[in-house]
Formats: C-alpha cells, sequence, structure tokens
C-alpha cells in the first residue's frame, strides 16, 4: 500500500503532494514501482494535529480521486462517512479508518453499502494528545482485544468480515518499546484470522532507533520484520525499495 497524503502537515511527505497533478503523478508512480492499492489521506493523524473541516478534506481528495479514476486502485484515509462516500463513488475500494468505526457513527453504513473493504486501526486517546504518556498493561493482549471488538462491532454493522483488515496502530499512542513488542508478537494480532497491516514507514520509532533522518532503508527492516512475523499490508511512502525486499523475503519464506 503506498501513501500519497494529501495535506500540509503530515510528517513523512507533508505539503508534497498538496497539488492534485502532482499527488495522482505520485500515486501511478508508486502503483509503477509495484503497490497494489494506494491510500489517499487529506487529513494529518500526527501527533499533535487537531483535524480538518469536511470541506478541506473534501476540497483536498477529490480532485485527486478524480484524477485517478479507474487508473489507479484507491484507499481512502478517512475517519468521515461523507469523504468515505464521495470517494467510494470516485472508485476508491478500501476505507482505512485510523479511528476503528469509533470517529462517524455513519461510517460503518457507507463502508457496507459500498461494499468496500475496510481497516481497522487500534489508537490510543487521539492524535492531538496521544504521545503524551502511553500505557499499557499488556499492548499485544490490549490492542488484540480492542481490534477483535472492533471487527465484531464492524461485522454487526454490515460489513462482511472477509472485507476488513486489522493494523495495530504503530505509533498511534504508543512509545518506541510498544511499537517493536507490537511487531515482534505479531503472530498474536495475525490469530485473529484477518488480514494484518502494519504502517511503519517513516515514523519516529525508527527515527530513534537509528538516529538518521533518512529513513528508507530503516522502514525497509521493519517492513520485512513485520512481513515475516505475518503482516500481509504494509503501507509505505517509498514504494519500490519496499516492493523489492518484500519480493525477496517472500521468495525465501
Ligand atoms: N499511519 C498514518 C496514517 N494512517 N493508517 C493505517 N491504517 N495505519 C497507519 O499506521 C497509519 C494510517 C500516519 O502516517 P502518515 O500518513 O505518513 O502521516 P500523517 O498522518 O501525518 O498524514
Amino acid at each position: 500500500m503506498g501513501v500519497v497524503n494529501v495535506t500540509p502537515d503530515s510528517f513523512s511527505d507533508g505539503g508534497v503532494h498538496l497539488d492534485p497533478d502532482t499527488a495522482a503523478a505520485a500515486a501511478r508512480r508508486m502503483r509503477d514501482d509495484g503497490a497494489a492499492i494506494v491510500d489517499v489521506g487529506g487529513e494529518s493523524t500526527r501527533p499533535g494535529s487537531g483535524g480538518v473541516t469536511l470541506d478541506e478534506e473534501l476540497r483536498r481528495v477529490v480532485p485527486v480521486l478524480e484524477r485517478l479514476q479507474g487508473d489507479v486502485p484507491v484507499s481512502i484515509d478517512t475517519t468521515k462517512a461523507e469523504v468515505a462516500r464521495r470517494a467510494l463513488a470516485l472508485g476508491a475500494e478500501l476505507v482505512n479508518d485510523v479511528t476503528a468505526l469509533r470517529g462517524d457513527p455513519d461510517l460503518a453504513g457507507v463502508v457496507g453499502d459500498g461494499g468496500a473493504y475496510l481497516c481497522l486501526m487500534h489508537m490510543q486517546g487521539e492524535p492531538r494528545t496521544m504521545q503524551r504518556d502511553p500505557r499499557y498493561d499488556d499492548v499485544v493482549s490490549e490492542v488484540a482485544s480492542f481490534l477483535e471488538e472492533r471487527l465484531r462491532t464492524a461485522v454487526d454493522a454490515g460489513v462482511p468480515e472477509e472485507r476488513i483488515c486489522l493494523d495495530p496502530g504503530i505509533g498511534f499512542g504508543k512509545t518506541v518499546d510498544h511499537n517493536l513488542e507490537l511487531i515482534r508478537r505479531l503472530d498474536v494480532l495475525v490469530a485473529l484470522g484477518r488480514p494484518v497491516l502494519i504502517g511503519i514507514s517513516r515514523k519516529s520509532t525508527l527515527r530513534k532507533l537509528t538516529g538518521s533522518d533518512d529513513l528508507v532503508a530503516a522502514s525497509v527492516g521493519a517492513a520485512v520484520a513485520a512481513f515475516e512475523r505475518g503482516a500481509t499490508i504494509l503501507r509505505v511512502h517509498d514504494v519500490k525499495p519496499h516492493v523489492d525486499a518484500l519480493a525477496v523475503a517472500g521468495a525465501v519464506a
């Protein structure tokens, strides 16, 4: 899964893809480099961010989705039902909701009615405050219970189970140790029976571990580690090096 953030403030690629033509070109390049799907988002969820209005989010993502329609498989990274509804009408196949259906009561219905795929992600707290002092007794079992409960809720709300993937939400209310523990013991999440998505590309955990600002190699290393523990969807900004590394890791597996 390639990432195109149509935002001025994303920590990873903020401001780079604000122009719709530039964003669409980036998405096409990711497809050509081997991405199975490209995740388009108009709201940054970086630690400390406070959200955007519906109008602003639509203004950012709709022109990009229009350009990609019928051309690039798209996932929409949103917590808002109306953004999801417009995105699905423009051909998006997956709704990536970092609130796991806790943000907008209408989102489950939009996903179910639209026959879309859904990603449910774990987050402790909310982006504005989530990195202040995240605490868990056992991060892996708490994230697993949360995802199991959200999976049941989504299915009860009309989203078929076979259309849902699960994500521990690396960096969303978690310390470096929490993030590493979640990847180390990913088998616990894989055992929930749904595909597991990991998004660790260019995240601050990698900067803390390497002391480097160039996080491509660190991102690839983390993705391969996650893949080897059962992750099947990797959300990444640098598609080509990930596709190559995962082709080799997959050939060995
Ligand atoms: N991470 C980010 C955004 N959306 N969705 C899922 N399912 N999993 C993730 O780990 C995830 C996500 C944050 O990364 P990024 O999009 O690069 O930055 P920002 O939120 O600042 O736009």
